[in-house]
């Protein structure tokens, strides 16, 4: 029965809530009167076809950093970090905070699919909320929507498990999507979003000036001088629809952006960790948003395996940590994904409880912090992933294989 999953169990009562501590491997399942349908019996291929095509032209028209400046006294802007296949973590956060609505805006801040069983499922419920309020859902990229981390964190396979012979389109579907998704959101002017968080200058400047074109020479900011800090008009500018962001040229800022993390270490520098992406300090954080005149950055991208491993910044027990406090404002880690991840080959788990921010008229920039747990017990399901083996957060990339793999 491979595939054919209780994914969209029909039930009696009410999705609850445990208090208790869980175990991944819920050792109950769903009740005797709930009933179940496997994904392609609910979005047979046709819908699934419609549905990505529909968002993934929207998407794909949207600005790099999308500017939500339609709120007003009415308005709520709902943001979520990362929810990784959690999808009845989703759906609950969903019902929490209220659906998305005239009045209520929401940014997703990515990694939506890969080490939780339910990525497809997720995703394509985020999307239909896309099409239907796309003024209104605003879904941007994590680093997991990549061909890269689909391969080796479960949802290649998850696809190609549940469809089977329309496996391979549907994934295929799904990762033009994800070339769409665009990488940074600005709240009413005062709050940034990304999901790893900033970015380097990747300005080109002539090494001298010469009349004719013939001698022209260019030479790499990046590659000649100091990494510094880039600007949103550069942002606005790179090229994001590629299936890995590259990890060397001139596009190197979609990987920064949903790579990178922070650290109390000041300035700039290489994420040796992640092999991607940068580093970045207090100071930084001071320097971007004074200069874009900014009060708050909400990233996401580590969860509480990440974190640790990073001494210096808070766990994640809560969903959120207050990274860098700044004379211009803050910056915040957020994620979504409570009991994370789904999988693990120990029987320590973290228990972390996930959050999402609220954020009010009429600045939009003080983070009202909603803290949830996860909704038990979840679906007994194998994982699409070889969670034993597999590192336990995105570390050490074998860029080798991205190379291969496109
Ligand atoms: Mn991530």
């Amino acid at each position: 029965m491979s595939g054919f999953i209780a994914i969209w169990p029909i039930r009696q009562d009410p999705i609850t809530r445990h208090r208790a501590p869980i175990h991944h491997e819920a050792t109950t399942t769903t009740s005797s009167t709930t009933t179940a349908a496997s994904t392609p019996e609910v979005l047979p291929v046709p819908v699934f076809d419609t549905l990505v095509l529909t968002a993934s032209k929207i998407l794909h028209k949207e600005a790099n950093c999308v500017r939500i400046d339609d709120c007003n006294d009415n308005s709520r802007v709902v943001v979520v970090g990362d929810v990784h296949g959690q999808l009845h973590d989703v759906i609950f956060l969903l019902q929490d905070a209220g659906f998305p609505s005239e009045d209520r805006f929401f940014v997703f801040n990515g990694d939506y699919v890969d080490r939780g069983a339910w990525g497809l499922e997720t995703f394509l419920l985020l999307l239909a909320w896309k099409v239907f309020l796309p003024q209104r859902v605003y879904l941007l990229r994590g680093n997991h929507e990549s061909k890269y981390c689909t391969s080796v964190y479960g949802f290649e396979k998850e696809v190609l498990a549940k469809y089977g012979d329309k496996g391979k389109h549907v994934y295929r579907k799904c990762l033009g999507c994800f070339e769409g998704l665009p990488l940074a959101s600005i709240i009413a002017g005062h709050v940034y979003t990304a999901h790893g968080g900033l970015f380097r200058s990747v300005s080109i400047t002539p090494l001298k000036r010469s009349k004719g074109k013939k001698n022209r020479r260019i030479t790499l900011n990046s590659e000649t001088k100091p990494l510094c800090l880039g600007s949103l008009e550069e942002l606005s500018k790179a090229r994001r629809s590629v299936l890995d962001p590259p990890w060397e040229g001139l596009n190197l800022i979609p990987g920064d952006v949903l790579w990178s993390d922070p650290t109390m270490k000041s300035g700039l520098s290489p994420n040796t960790e992640r092999a991607f992406g940068l580093l970045w300090g207090p100071d930084c954080t001071e320097d971007f948003l004074k200069k874009f005149q900014l009060k708050l950055i909400i990233r996401s991208h580590e969860g509480p395996d990440a974190r640790e491993k990073r001494p210096g910044l808070g766990g994640m027990d809560v969903g959120y940590t207050i990274d860098h406090v700044v004379p211009s404002g803050k910056l915040i880690t957020l994620f979504s994904a409570p009991d994370y991840p789904q999988f693990q080959a120990t029987e320590d788990r973290f228990n972390n409880k996930g959050a999402y921010i609220v954020l009010k008229p009429p600045y939009f920039d003080v983070p009202e912090f909603h803290t949830f747990e996860a909704i038990t017990p979840r679906p007994v399901v194998n994982a699409y992933y070889d969670y034993e083996d597999v590192l336990d957060s995105d570390e050490e990339l074998d860029l080798a294989s991205m190379v291969t793999a496109t």
